[in-house]
């Protein structure tokens, strides 16, 4: 299957045990719609990492559907879940936009795709006309700001950076001049996911949070990168970074990996904020805007 659909498709599809697998055999495998349908299906969705609170609340809204609505054909309910599903993941969400600058603060733990998904947003902004800028601001590896250099060439996106060490605030306020002084409409920030403790980590996310209200009156967005093959561990990541850094939008990455789809469903109710792009690989057009309906789709066609 070509294209962004397709590949998020084949990655959810990936193996017999994926949640469209799974959720086929509820469906098809119930001769009517009885108890023993509901808690199949509320075990479908825990398995598919979609978490206790969305699985529940989606078995419930669909319970009172059947009753409203007097459906009583397995195959009907397929058709009200994938509503409901779509229902629940709200509607699409565009990056917040501003008169000047906007300052995007990219975050996440180490490895879940923060640098690629700047690379490949940096690309998908230009697109829109937009005049880019990368801020190194993962100064803890010399490489980090060599890879962002390599998007920065694949992009046509200027980079700003230091020495490996440097402090990661310094590189965001000479970024912030930089862009203002080139009149850039956006400044993708990246930001180291491994320090030596969370507390330091969270520390440099403030201060740095700190520059860009200072400067440029942001940061417009904190867009929270994180890896769908991680399951509930990306669950527990969405609890930490809310509470510290103020997350407005999430990036969920390597949907081409899992197969357990029903992450999305767990991270829309933990984050209160909604998830903006989803990434299905490594090439440039693997990230896109997050089309809750399409989604949807994915999971059920
Ligand atoms: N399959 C797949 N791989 C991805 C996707 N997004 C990123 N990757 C890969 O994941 C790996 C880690 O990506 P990085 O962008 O370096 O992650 P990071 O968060 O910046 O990592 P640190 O800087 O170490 O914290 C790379 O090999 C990427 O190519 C995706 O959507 N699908
Ligand atoms: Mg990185």
């Amino acid at each position: 299957m070509a294209g962004f659909f397709g590949r998020l498709k084949e990655g959810l599809s990936k193996t017999k045990q994926s949640f469209i697998g799974q959720m086929e055999r509820v469906f098809t495998g119930a001769a009517k719609v009885d108890e023993a349908l509901y808690e199949e299906l509320e075990d479908v969705l825990l398995r598919s990492d979609a978490g206790v609170q969305a699985s529940l609340a989606l078995v419930e809204s669909l319970r009172r559907a059947v009753k409203e609505k007097r459906l009583s054909d397995p195959a009907d309910l397929r058709t009200e879940l994938m509503a409901l599903i779509a229902a629940h993941l709200g509607e699409t969400v565009p990056l917040a936009r501003t008169e000047g600058l906007a300052v995007y603060l990219v975050v996440g733990v180490n490895g879940v795709g923060k640098t690629t998904t700047i690379g490949k947003l940096a690309i998908f902004l230009k697109r829109e006309g937009k005049k880019v800028i990368l801020a190194a601001a993962d100064t803890f590896r010399a490489a980090a700001a060599d890879q962002l250099e390599i998007w920065s060439k694949r992009s046509g996106a200027d980079i700003v950076r230091q020495a490996e060490g440097a402090d990661p605030a310094a590189v965001v306020f000479d970024a912030i001049q930089a862009a203002k002084a080139r009149k850039a409409d956006v400044l993708l920030v990246d930001t180291a996911g491994r320090l030596h403790n969370k507390v330091n980590l969270m520390n440099e996310l403030s201060k740095i949070r700190r520059v860009i209200e200072r400067e440029a009156g942001g940061p417009h967005e904190v867009l929270l990168v994180l890896d769908a093959t991680t399951g509930q561990n990306a669950l527990q990541q969405v609890r930490v970074f809310r509470e510290a850094a103020a997350v407005t939008g999430i990036v969920l990455t390597k949907l081409d990996g899992t197969a357990k789809g029903g992450v999305v469903l767990g991270i829309q109710s933990e984050a209160e904020a909604p998830v903006k792009f989803i990434g299905v690989g490594e090439g440039v057009d693997d990230l896109q805007p997050f089309n809750p309906e399409e989604f949807a789709r994915a999971l059920f066609e």
